[in-house]
């Protein structure tokens, strides 16, 4: 995959030593591809693509594709997993001479369903209630007046669930969608101040001024529209105070005029109970937070903004969360996202949601190529959000599938600790289809991580309870490639560290006579560590800790062999440590008994060691910094 240069500002911080970083996502290998004709070569994790029938709704393009899997709860492991995926698609009729609509992927939103969320069958009826054969949700033709006459996108589709992948009875979905309809607006509207000198006044467009409304469904194949507050059948509309549409906004004071509202991603984050009373008591909280994709009026930026509702059909704006940041890979727009809670697999094969995590993936435009490409951000309260970088690239060969543009991203949890992402790819020559990559870990995305400290006192735990001494990383002394010691993700990982004793950064290992010292450890010498970042849950604590425990090799002159046969150093208490955290192990957990605890930590040591032996780029470049590193 190619790599492109990431966010500056991302890396302000780290300046000092900006690791390399590569996508976290990475294309998924499937054995679908029965349809070779559209692309000759690299498209090996396509697993849908646009009707080879000409007269389909969606034999042109295809646009964003949202994925349910639900698994029968009574049926036990190996059961059935049944998995639904609406998308958007457009047929050539739409881009006819006349109706000037713009040249997107939207058009009708289809439904196809799978066993395995790879091998796809398309709705071929579709709802009867639609205009066109197949379609799950078709234009409006009963109002003339609707917003979305002219043509229609996906933006998520929400169903009650009782859990993460279990179907609850009698369930109704809920599909958030955007229209556009024949009104004509001004093509210079949407263009910065240079562009524009360059097209006519009187240029115009249709469609243009998407508006977002609700659609609901017992079956998830024919759908009732649900009138929206706008008088154009929208729950959300841009907000132009020069159109008399003020009123129809429902919005917190201070926010940007927009050009349009499309690609609705809804995320429920229900109130605890326990929390209830204290909200109604402060600040009330909604439940539903809606991410849409705009274009703000002033500065022609493409941004994310969001909005909030108590019962997931009146929505209040709230402002932009997500805007480009000049000179990166979103500095020309940031569009079309999707939200996840953080989470893991733990021990027991049970995904544990991380309760104040969120990752968004968002389709962000680049400002030296002008390619799509799929990045990230993080927050904690679903409000204020932290730009992560780049999680998926666009194809490495100019013939792949998605050479051109990757974006709209839906991710998605598998029972074996894998997300899965679907995300609409364009080749070269404008051809779009629907691909999946993977990952194992969410947080994988910032490693390696660097960091420089002092090696403090801890518990006094490692060796005495577990005989696996670990030099504990000081908070206060450090410096680190993501930000700050509070940054630092959890988890068990593998990496490489240097001691440097006190007082001699470029301590030899030697002493005044040129005789080797055998108390200290060679500031030279690079150690592989397995290392454990959290609160260690078997015990409790309460600060976090970073704590990395040194492997050296039998044969080692320093070494002993401590309790359990583990590398046990001299002491190096106040000494400075290089670190690189290069790998992602496993969760922290807590165990059953410190014998489960020493038992688990060994399998980790034996882990870093293969991982560490691994000859390949990323593992040179981090020993080396390891090495040489001077501050
Ligand atoms: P603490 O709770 O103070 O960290 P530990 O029992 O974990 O106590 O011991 C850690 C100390 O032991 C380190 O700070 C370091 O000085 C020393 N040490 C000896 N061998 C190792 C090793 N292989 N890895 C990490 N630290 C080691
Ligand atoms: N502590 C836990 O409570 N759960 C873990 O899963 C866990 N994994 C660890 C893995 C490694 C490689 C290391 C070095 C430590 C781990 N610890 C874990 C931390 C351990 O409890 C801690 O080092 C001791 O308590 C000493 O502070
Ligand atoms: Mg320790």
């Amino acid at each position: 995959m190619k790599w492109l240069s990431l966010s500056l500002s991302l890396l302000a911080s780290c300046q000092a030593f900006a690791p390399s970083k590569s996508p976290l996502f990475t294309h998924t290998t499937t054995t679908t591809s029965t349809n070779t004709q559209l692309y000759q070569q690299n498209d090996y994790n396509v697993v849908f693509r646009t009707s080879t029938e000409s007269d389909s709704f969606d034999s042109l393009k295809l646009g964003t594709a949202r994925v349910h899997r639900y698994s029968d709860p009574n049926s036990g492991l190996d059961g059935d997993t049944e998995y639904i995926m609406w998308y958007h698609a457009r047929d050539q009729s739409l881009n006819e001479a006349g109706k000037d609509l713009p040249p997107l992927s939207t058009g009708r939103i289809g439904r196809a369903t799978s066993r395995n969320g790879l091998i796809w069958e398309r709705d071929e009826v579709g709802s009867v209630d639609t205009d066109m054969t197949g379609v799950s949700m078709g234009l409006n033709t009963d109002s003339w007046w609707g917003f979305d006459t002219a043509h229609i996108g996906l933006g998520q589709v929400l169903m009650p669930m009782v859990g993460p992948a279990i179907r609850s009875e009698g369930g109704v979905y809920i599909m958030y969608y955007m229209g556009g309809s024949y009104e004509e607006t001004q093509i210079g509207l949407y263009l910065e101040d240079e562009k524009r000198a360059r097209v006519p006044e009187d240029a115009m467009i249709k469609g243009m001024k998407l508006k977002i409304g609700a659609a609901i469904s017992q079956d998830g194949v024919t759908w009732g529209r649900v009138e929206g507050d706008d008088p154009s059948g929208a729950c959300v509309v841009p907000y132009d105070a020069a159109d008399g549409d003020v009123a129809d906004v429902s919005m917190k004071a201070g926010i940007p005029e927009e050009l349009y509202c499309g690609w609705p991603e809804v995320v429920v984050n229900p109130v605890a109970e326990e929390d209830q009373k204290k909200a109604a008591k402060d600040k009330k909280r909604d439940n539903f937070f809606m991410y849409y994709s705009t274009m703000l009026k002033d500065t022609k930026e493409k941004a994310i903004g969001y909005a909030t509702s108590e019962n997931g059909f009146a929505w209040t704006k709230q402002g932009i969360v997500l805007k480009p940041t000049p000179g990166t890979l979103d500095g020309a727009g940031c569009a079309r996202c999707n939200v996840v809670k953080k989470a893991t697999l733990d021990a027991e094969g049970f995904w544990k949601e991380d309760d104040s995590g969120w990752i968004m993936f968002y389709e962000g435009v680049s400002s030296e190529d002008g390619k799509h490409r799929i990045l990230a951000a993080e927050s904690d309260d679903l409000e204020s959000w932290r730009k992560i970088g780049l999680v998926l690239d666009v194809g490495e060969s100019g013939e792949s599938w998605d050479a051109k543009g990757v974006g709209s991203p839906h991710v998605i949890r598998l029972d074996d600790g894998f997300f899965r992402m679907y995300y609409t790819g364009e080749s070269e020559s404008g051809e779009t289809a629907i691909g999946v990559a993977k990952t194992l870990d969410l947080s994988s995305w910032q490693l390696p991580i660097r960091i420089v400290s002092k090696v403090v006192r801890g518990y006094g735990r490692g060796s005495k309870d577990l005989g696996i001494p670990t030099a504990n990383v000081s908070r206060d002394n450090l410096t680190c490639s993501i930000g700050s010691f509070d940054e630092l993700p959890t988890g068990i990982y593998w990496g490489y560290a240097r001691i440097i004793a006190d007082g001699s950064s470029d301590d030899s290992g030697e002493n005044k006579n040129g005789q080797e010292n055998n108390n200290k450890i060679s500031g030279r010498e690079v150690y592989t560590t397995a290392v454990s970042i959290g609160y260690n849950p078997t015990y409790n604590n309460k600060e976090k800790t970073v704590e990395p425990h040194l492997i050296a090799e039998s044969t080692h002159p320093q070494r002993h062999a401590s309790s359990t046969g583990e590398t046990m150093l001299g002491d190096f208490y106040d000494a400075k440590i290089v670190l690189s955290v290069v790998g992602y192990l496993r969760p922290e957990l807590p165990f059953e008994g410190l014998e489960k605890l020493t038992l688990a930590i060994k399998k980790d040591i034996e882990d870093a060691c293969s991982l560490a032996k691994e000859d390949n780029a990323t593992n040179k470049e981090e020993r080396e910094w390891v090495l040489l590193h001077q501050q």
